[in-house]
């Protein structure tokens, strides 16, 4: 597209704690370009630097989330130059943001559109949503998660009959199959669904909020002992933070608490 408007559009909740990037390619559905996704990457990085957000959200059109990677940039390439120049290699820059990440899902979430949507932290679709890896049916596998983050999710049976069938499950099989956190109705709207979560998140101690999301995160990446021990390690280590003192002395003293995020 030679279009000037932005392909990832930036605004706020309304109390300004949750910054909601909006994939802004509807004519494509979303397909994620890598000008696409270099655009969110940047989006990404300045609303984990600002001290006034707290929670990210992050959304595409009520059509689609995303319908994947963008086929037409793919279909000419070779296996040399993907290869050298690490083709697609900067979708992983997500996993680099401390801030908790909502994914807010409606309609399509396809090839990469459901392996980004798995690479957020919590995701809230409609019963319109749509989640598959149809990538077998284009002469190619996922390439971004859509093996290895959808099996520990979903489990081997449920992923490979994704994986190699292409099958399609909406927004309630997700929410049964255990790919999302909630799934709402239609009638509910889940841009401002997944900014209730991300308001919520936000109202917490933001250094609670990064540890918790590091543990669980380690969880898929560690052996069982040395997650217990990093987790109680990063337990033990909030003793060290007013937001503690705070937390627990309002408990104690029956009020709200007031945190500082130290
Ligand atoms: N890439 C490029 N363009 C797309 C894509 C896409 N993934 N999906 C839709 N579009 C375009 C269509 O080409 C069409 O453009 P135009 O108007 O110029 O013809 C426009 O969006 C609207 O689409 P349709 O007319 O097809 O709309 P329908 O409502 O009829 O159909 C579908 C919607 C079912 C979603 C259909 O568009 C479709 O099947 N899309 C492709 C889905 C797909 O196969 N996705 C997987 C892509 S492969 C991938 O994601 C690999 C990721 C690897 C990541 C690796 C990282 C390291």
């Amino acid at each position: 597209s030679t279009s000037t408007e932005p392909l990832v559009l930036s605004s706020r909740s309304p109390n300004n704690s949750v910054a909601i990037l909006t994939l802004n390619r509807p004519k494509a559905l979303n397909a994620l370009s890598s000008p696409l996704f270099d655009q969110l990457n940047a989006e990404l990085e300045k609303a984990d630097e600002d001290d006034s957000v707290r929670a990210i959200v992050i959304t595409g059109s009520e059509k689609a989330f995303a319908a994947g990677a963008d086929i037409k940039e793919m279909k000419d390439k070779e296996f040399a130059e993907v290869y050298k120049r690490n083709f697609l290699g900067t979708w992983t820059k997500i996993k680099d943001i401390r801030k908790p990440i909502v994914g807010a899902v409606s309609g399509f979430a396809l090839g990469g559109g459901c392996e980004l949507a798995m690479s957020l932290d919590l995701l809230i679709c409609n019963s319109r949503a749509v989640f598959a890896q149809p990538e077998i049916t284009l002469g190619i596998i996922p390439g971004a998660g859509g093996t290895q983050r959808l099996t520990g999710l979903i489990g081997k049976a449920r992923a490979m009959d994704m994986v190699l069938t292409g099958r399609k499950i909406d927004g309630k099989t997700a929410e049964a199959w255990g790919l999302v956190s909630r799934c709402v109705g239609d009638e509910e709207n889940v841009v401002e669904e997944a900014v209730k979560v991300g308001e919520t998140i936000a109202s917490f101690g933001r250094v609670a909020v990064q540890a918790g999301k590091e543990a669980v995160n380690a969880s898929l990446e560690l052996p069982l002992d040395q997650g217990l021990r990093l987790e109680r390690r990063l337990f033990q280590s909030l003793f060290a933070t007013q937001d503690q003192k705070e937390g627990m002395g309002a408990f104690a003293e029956k009020r709200k608490p007031t945190w500082g995020d130290k």
